[in-house]
């Protein structure tokens, strides 16, 4: 994108670079957007809401091997998740997106692609980019799944945030039985830069590392660190900031949900891997909670955010969704500037990984549960 004019009502603040690649970020707007801009190569600067816009592909580009369906801005210029849904209330404190996981299955449900257009600000594939998913047999990359979810982001103008590169669940049986330090190495770095590398520039975070502690918070007993060492995490990060400089690279877990001894396990071991430099982006905790067990967020989201790093609730879902369980969890992560995004686990119960325990904000009829309206209310 060479050339930009970018019409905004009120102030853009920073980085409008003279020269933004296809899919690269090319605005940081503050307050609100009023028209695209055009560059004379054709591509366009869309936005997706006040801290993040896309340049995107026109017929003048350079597309990728699978080309993302054309974008057609709003011609009101008005974001779509922005306003009075979940995301436009959150994101006007500040915040970078709220977000839900999706893929193909629950994006062709058409009451589920509504919601997530009028009240979340970005996706992340719920199963598509996992290793499984991508690289079920050794070097044969397999990217429907995750190249549909991705297109209908950059269609929708919603952010992504990407999961995961390095997992020990849903993990191919040809990775797992490995044993050879060196064939392990090249095996993480090809994955990463393969799987990473196809959407550079298009995602504002990965999951690089997912669940890879105990409860005590050392590091768990799984294919990556028994062959390899605690050496792993600092590979994958390399690589993956190799394959996506731009993209915020991050390390999420479970039961980060007070400031318990995985916390500081935690704590400890991003301090250990940026020691030489920071390739650690962030912390992401998933919060996968039980009825009433939003009384530690506070502690837990403080104590990650103390390291300086971004800290972002990935995978959000309660237990029986209490207007006063969600409620904690906002209010939480609104208290510390660091913690940037919020992210469900799903929009209706139906679709939900733990579907019996009608976990989300929206029923089985995709209408907002007493939950939604707590949250709505307390932003
Ligand atoms: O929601 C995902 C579900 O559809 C899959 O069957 C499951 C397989 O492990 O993974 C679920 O998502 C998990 C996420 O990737 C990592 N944290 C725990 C999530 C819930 O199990």
């Amino acid at each position: 994108m060479s050339k930009l004019l970018a019409f905004v009502t009120l102030a853009v603040v920073a980085q409008q670079a003279a020269s933004v690649a296809v899919w690269g970020q090319c605005a940081h707007f503050i307050l609100s957007f009023t028209a695209i801009s055009i560059g004379d190569s054709g591509s366009t600067c869309v936005y997706s809401n006040p801290y993040y816009s896309q340049c995107l592909p026109g017929t003048a580009s350079s597309a990728p091997a699978t080309t993302p369906t054309t974008v057609t801005p709003s011609p009101t210029g008005t974001p779509t998740g922005s306003g009075s849904g979940l995301n436009g209330k959150f994101t006007s404190h500040g915040k970078k997106f709220w977000g839900s996981c999706a893929d193909s299955n629950t994006l062709n449900i058409a009451a589920n692609a509504a919601i997530l257009k009028s009240d979340f600000g970005a996706v992340t594939p719920e199963n598509s980019l996992k290793w499984d998913a991508t690289e079920n047999v050794q070097n044969q990359f397999t990217f429907s799944g995750s190249d549909a979810l991705v297109n209908w982001a950059v269609s929708n103008g919603k952010m992504i945030r990407a999961h995961t590169l390095v997992w020990h669940s849903q993990l191919p049986n040809w990775v797992a039985s490995i044993t050879d330090k060196n064939t392990l190495t090249s095996v993480i770095k090809n994955h990463i830069t393969n799987v990473a590398g196809r959407y550079k520039g298009k995602v504002y975070s990965w999951d690089v590392v997912n669940e890879i502690l105990n409860e005590d918070g050392t590091l768990a007993s799984q294919v990556f660190y028994n062959v390899l060492g605690e050496s792993f995490v600092a590979m994958a990060f390399t690589a993956a900031r190799a394959a996506d400089p731009s993209a915020k690279l991050y390390i999420n877990d479970f039961n980060l949900d007070s400031n318990n001894a995985k916390v500081q396990g935690m704590v400890a071991l991003v301090k250990r891997t940026n020691a030489n430099g920071k390739i650690i982006d962030g912390i992401g905790t998933q919060m996968h909670l039980g009825a009433g067990g939003a009384g530690g967020a506070q502690a837990a989201i403080t104590a990650l955010a103390a390291t300086g790093l971004e800290v972002a609730i990935t995978e959000l879902d309660i237990t029986g969704a209490a207007p006063n369980d969600y409620t904690n969890v906002v209010k939480a992560c609104l208290a510390v500037s660091n913690c940037v995004s919020i992210t469900s686990w799903g929009v209706s119960d139906t679709n939900s990984w733990r579907a019996s325990s009608t976990p989300l904000l929206f029923d089985a009829n995709y209408k907002p549960k007493a939950a939604y309206n707590a949250v709505i209310a307390a932003m």
